[in-house]
Order: structure tokens, then sequence, then C-alpha cells
């Protein structure tokens, strides 16, 4: 019995410090205040340009909200200094052959579809540069928030490419067609009164009070009933993806399932003018 529990601790342990090392980044810094989590690229220097590392260690840390082993209920991305992200980085990208460009953009592709997977809620807090890669992935989050001095733009047809972590798939269906075409085949950088104007994000703060004022909507968020509010996000997005009817069916569904569940206890609670205890 004695052994049993010993190495029971032992375990626990060991998850922990296997948890604590697959945490240590090069790429990002992870904070987390209550419920809000807010993941940094951290490569400062280089506009936090998305390299191989970048990719790896975001799929793994994704990983990680998936498993259950960092516990959020909303998560905030961001970036450190002057850009959110300006693009793929291009020192890695320069020598590539062909088939290795189609397997990074894959890569990166795969990376971006888990932010619309995962069941957290996902927001862009976006603090400088937007730019490429870094817009993809900015458009790749729920909804997105930026700085008045941000800039935003898919400046790829200036280095003779085209985006590749399905940025033309995504800003279309943002902004319409024309507005995301004009950006696309001119390369346009755009600041965030325009960015607002077309749809691309949400709300402007000033730089200094960006964080906060995500922080606060995430908290907003995190104070809703979990369930659903992840249902909320997976249930949209299906529908996005998929047809008007299959999207309808599937919310009928959700709807449903929390009926004898989280929604009684909301719907109690305003009948009984308290706050829900989920
Ligand atoms: N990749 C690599 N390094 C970069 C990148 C980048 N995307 N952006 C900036 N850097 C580096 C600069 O080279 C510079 O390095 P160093 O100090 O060693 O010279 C450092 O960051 C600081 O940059 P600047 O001196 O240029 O800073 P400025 O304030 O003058 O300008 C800009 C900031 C406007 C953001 C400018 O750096 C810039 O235009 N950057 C490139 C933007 C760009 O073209 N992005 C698109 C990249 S392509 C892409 O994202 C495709 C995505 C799909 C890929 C699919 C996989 C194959």
């Amino acid at each position: 019995m004695a052994i049993f529990f010993i190495s029971n601790i032992c375990h626990t342990y060991i998850v922990l410090i296997e948890t604590q090392m697959r945490m240590e980044y090069q790429t990002l810094r992870f904070e987390q205040d209550g419920d809000v989590g807010t993941i940094f690229i951290n490569r400062p220097k280089a506009m936090n340009a998305l390299n191989s590392a970048f990719f790896d260690e975001m799929e793994a840390f994704l990983t990680e909200i998936d498993k259950g082993n960092v516990n959020i209920s909303v998560l905030i991305i961001t970036g450190e200094g002057k850009a959110f992200a300006a693009g793929a980085d291009i020192s890695e990208m320069v020598n590539m052959t062909q088939k290795q460009g189609e397997t990074f953009s894959q890569k990166g592709q795969q990376v971006f579809n888990h932010f619309e997977k995962l069941e957290t809620p996902v927001i862009a807090a976006i603090n400088g540069f937007a730019l490429g890669g870094g817009l993809e992935l900015a458009m790749a989050c729920d909804f997105r928030f930026a700085s008045s001095k941000a800039k935003f733009g898919q400046p790829e047809v200036n280095l003779g490419l085209i985006p590749g972590y399905a940025g033309t798939q995504r800003l279309p269906r943002l902004v319409g067609l024309a507005e995301a075409l004009y950006m696309l085949t001119t390369a346009e950088m755009i600041d965030s009164p325009e960015a607002l104007r077309i749809g691309l994000i949400q709300k402007i703060y000033e730089p200094e009070e960006l964080l906060d004022k995500v922080k606060e909507t995430a908290q907003t968020i995190a104070a809703k009933g979990p369930k659903a509010v992840k249902k909320v996000k997976a249930v949209t997005r299906f529908g996005v993806r998929n047809d008007f009817m299959e999207g309808s069916e599937k919310e009928s569904s959700e709807f449903g399932s929390l009926f004898e569940n989280e929604g009684a206890e909301g719907m109690r609670a305003f009948l009984e003018k308290r706050k829900p205890n989920w």
C-alpha cells in the first residue's frame, strides 16, 4: 500500500516535471493569469519571424492545452517587442527547394488549423506588424484586437511568393473577395483604422492598454458557461467550413446537449435571480 502510494506520488511528480520541461520554449513565452493564458511570440530581434522552431513549439503548446495540462478558458496570442509577427522567417526559406517549401507550408497550415480546432477561444492581440505569415496566424484566431500602431499586410508578392499558411483562404472569408485581392495583389500595408473598416480586426486600443483590454474581454468570456463557450466556437467554426443545413443540425444537437447540463444551471440561476454556479 505504502509502495503504491509512493509510486503514485512519484508518477505525479514526473508528469509535473515533464509538463514544466515541455513549457520551456525558445520562441514562446507563456503567462497565466487565472483562467486566461497569454502566449508571447518571443523572437523580437527578428520581428518575431515564424521559423520551424516556432511551429514545433506552438504545436507542442497547443497539444498541452488539448490534454488539459494547461488549464485555461481563453488563450491570448501576442508578440514581444515591435511586431506581432513579420511573417515566415525569410532567412530560413531562402534556400528551400520546391518540396521543402510545400512541406513548410503544410506544417504551418496544420498548426494554424489547430487554433481553429482548439476548444478554447483564441484572441489575437496585435501589438505591431502583422505581415505575411504573421497576419495568417492572427486570422486563424477567433477574433483580433489591435494596437493603434499596428500594421497589416500580405507582402508575399514583393518576394515573388504567395501566402502559404492559408492566407488566400482566410482573408477573403474575413474581409470579402475584393478587399482580400486588393491586399494580396498590391502588398499594401494597411493601418488599424483601415483594418477595422474592412472587418479584419474588431477593436483598436492604444498600445499601452491593448493587452489589458484583451485580458478584460478574455475574463468576460471566461465567466460564461464554459461548455457553452467551447460548443459555440466549435459549432460556428463547423458551420463556416460545412454547409448551412449540416451546421444547423449540429447546432440543434449541441443545443440539446446543454439542457440536462450547464444550461439547466444557467437558466435556473436566471429565474432565481442569482449568479450561475458552473
Ligand atoms: N523573416 C526573417 N527576418 C525578418 C523578417 C522575416 N519575415 N522580418 C524582419 N526580419 C528581421 C530583419 O531581417 C532584421 O534582421 P537584422 O537585424 O538581422 O538585419 C530584423 O528582423 C529587424 O527588421 P528591420 O530592420 O527590417 O526592421 P524595420 O523596422 O526597418 O522594418 C518590417 C520592419 C517592415 C517588418 C520589415 O522587417 C519587413 O518588411 N519584414 C519582412 C516582411 C515580409 O515580407 N513578410 C512576409 C514574409 S513571407 C511569408 O510570411 C509567407 C508565409 C507563408 C510561408 C509558407 C511556407 C513556405
